[in-house]
């Protein structure tokens, strides 16, 4: 008996930190701004039956609507009420979605804006997106409700009321970010609202949460919402499952907040992943691939089970949040694959994909005037994601997790699931290649001259084909064949001015 005791006990411990995917998905996508219509579909059509474990959806609550610019992405991100009802669907369609998605065996994640309302500066009224009228000034939000008491002007120490300094904690965390009304989150009546919002999409099958803007939220007074959190849905998930929680805190170091003061409440997103990874890839400032032989905690990162990593997020695609311009999105397709393909390949932390859409980018003085600009859309509706026949999608939607390379990549993480990062190789410039255990193996040349090696894979002999080429299709490989000997070696040959100068081989996808 006091195995099973301990036993659960380690699994409550720990379960904040595990996402409940299926077994064998180690992958989440974030469909930014998709509505809740098409991320059901897509699960049934694209993200089962390519092993994708989970969907990060953007914030489902109402939020304000911004006319000037006209429907930012943003405005998303200041909310007016807990009421499921935003652009991306209503609480029916959301139901739907994360039925429809469970039932596939693909989780969704909800991204929860609980650090604050909407912008000190909005006007009073009804613009918002269920129609609640709120009054920022007099701190009123009846649709939730929220009055004065309920947010931290008076503890604010800083002169403006907003955050003034990154040096003082006290101010990250009970000051305003970017002029957003901040809650009063050592309130239990606050605690309690947010917990019951939480709740409410936990009983309707969430397998967990984002948590926006944690820098600014103290670790003690996020750790008091969770705890009033409900165990998971029973329908979908064991009894006693936690619901797993990803912190967005932005250490890129330097400041007095560390992202291990969050580590007790769950994940945080390590963002010196993206911002290195970019650095590296693009070759900038002497970087080179053979310098991520000890890539992860080697590079000062953050214990890997506590790791979210993702190269590029919806604010750092455009400019916004933290990572600056090393940062790889799909504007630079051909690195951006091969930085996928390596987050993808190597075991460093839980890994989430980006998927987003395009927009009208106009650089002046350096800046992307543009960077404003919201999900494609007819005079402020949200547009439906069309498939097109080549499976890429239409309508300005730009579904990264849909291009082969990455889609294939998902998939060789979930075949070397477990197995060990082996066989390194390099050859002292960007030229690099690893394996996982006798499962997978992957070759990178991101040198301006052609490579061409026999390299040990650790896999067993035989024809496997190149995912990040093609596909295994009825036992024919539609791209490069890779031939492993024996000996478990195979010769690799990969120009510099290859589409995609990268190679990976898996057990699955030998013919
Ligand atoms: C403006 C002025 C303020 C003024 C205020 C008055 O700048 O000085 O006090 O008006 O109302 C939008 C506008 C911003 C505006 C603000 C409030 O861009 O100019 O302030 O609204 O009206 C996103 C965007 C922000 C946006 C915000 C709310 O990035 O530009 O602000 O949504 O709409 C830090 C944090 C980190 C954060 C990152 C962006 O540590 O947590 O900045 N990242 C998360 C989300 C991000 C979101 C927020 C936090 C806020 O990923 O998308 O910000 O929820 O690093
Ligand atoms: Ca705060």
């Amino acid at each position: 008996m006091k195995f099973f005791l301990l036993l659960s006990f380690i699994g409550f411990c720990w379960a904040q930190y595990d996402p409940h995917t299926e077994y064998g998905r180690t992958a989440i996508v974030h469909l930014f701004e998709w509505r809740w219509v098409d991320i059901a579909k897509e699960c049934e059509r694209y993200l089962a039956p390519n092993g994708f474990g989970g969907v990060q959806v953007s914030p489902p609550n109402e939020n304000i609507v911004v006319n000037n610019p006209f429907r930012p992405w943003w405005e998303r991100y200041q909310p007016i009420s807990y009421k499921i009802c935003s652009r991306s669907g209503n609480e029916d369609e959301f139901k739907d979605m994360v039925t429809r998605c469970n039932n596939v065996g693909v989780r969704i994640y909800v991204d929860a804006v609980i650090n604050h309302m909407c912008g000190e500066g909005a006007e009073a009224g009804t613009s918002s997106t269920c129609g609640s009228y709120f009054n920022p000034k007099n701190r009123d939000f009846p649709a939730v409700p929220y009055s004065g008491w309920d947010f931290n002007d008076g503890k604010c120490k800083s002169g403006s009321g907003g955050i003034e300094s990154y040096n003082d904690a006290a101010q990250v965390r009970d000051c305003r970010l970017t002029g957003l009304l901040d809650l009063a989150l050592e309130k239990d009546y606050v605690r309690t609202t947010l917990a019951n919002y939480m709740n409410r999409l936990i009983d309707m099958g969430v397998a967990g949460f984002r948590l926006d803007a944690s820098k600014h939220m103290w670790p003690g007074d996020i750790k008091a919402v969770l705890d009033k959190l409900h165990n998971l849905n029973t329908r979908w998930f064991s009894q006693g499952s936690r619901p797993f929680i990803y912190q967005e805190v932005i250490d890129l170091g330097g400041e007095t907040i560390k992202s291990s003061e969050y580590f007790g409440n769950g994940r945080v997103t390590e963002f010196k992943y993206g911002a290195k990874l970019g650095t590296v890839i693009r070759k900038w400032n002497g970087e080179k691939m053979a310098y991520l032989k000890n890539w992860g905690e080697g590079w000062g990162f953050m214990p890997s089970d506590r790791a979210l990593v993702f190269v590029d997020n919806h604010d750092n695609q455009r400019g916004h949040g933290a990572g600056g311009s090393s940062i790889l999105t799909f504007w630079d397709a051909r690195l951006y694959k091969m930085a996928v393909g390596f987050m993808l390949a190597h075991p460093y932390g839980f890994t989430r994909v980006m998927s987003s859409y395009h927009w009208p980018r106009y650089f002046q003085n350096g800046d992307d005037i543009n960077n404003w600009v919201g999900p494609p859309n007819d005079n402020g509706v949200t547009k439906e994601v069309t498939i097109n026949a080549d499976t890429t999608c239409g309508n300005d939607w730009v579904c990264e997790h849909r291009w082969r390379q990455i889609r294939n990549m998902v998939a060789f993480r979930n075949v070397v699931n477990g197995q060990p990062f082996s066989n390194w190789w390099d050859n002292g410039s960007n030229q690099v290649a690893f394996g996982r255990g006798n499962r997978g193996f992957i070759v990178f040349n991101n040198d301006d001259w052609s490579l061409s090696t026999t390299l040990q894979t650790g896999l067993p002999a035989g024809t496997y084909c190149d995912v990040i080429s093609g596909d295994k299709i009825d036992g024919y490989c539609t791209g490069i064949k890779v031939y492993v000997s024996d000996d478990g070696t195979a010769q690799f040959s990969i120009s510099n001015s290859a589409e995609d100068p990268f190679i990976a081989i898996h057990a699955e996808s030998k013919i």
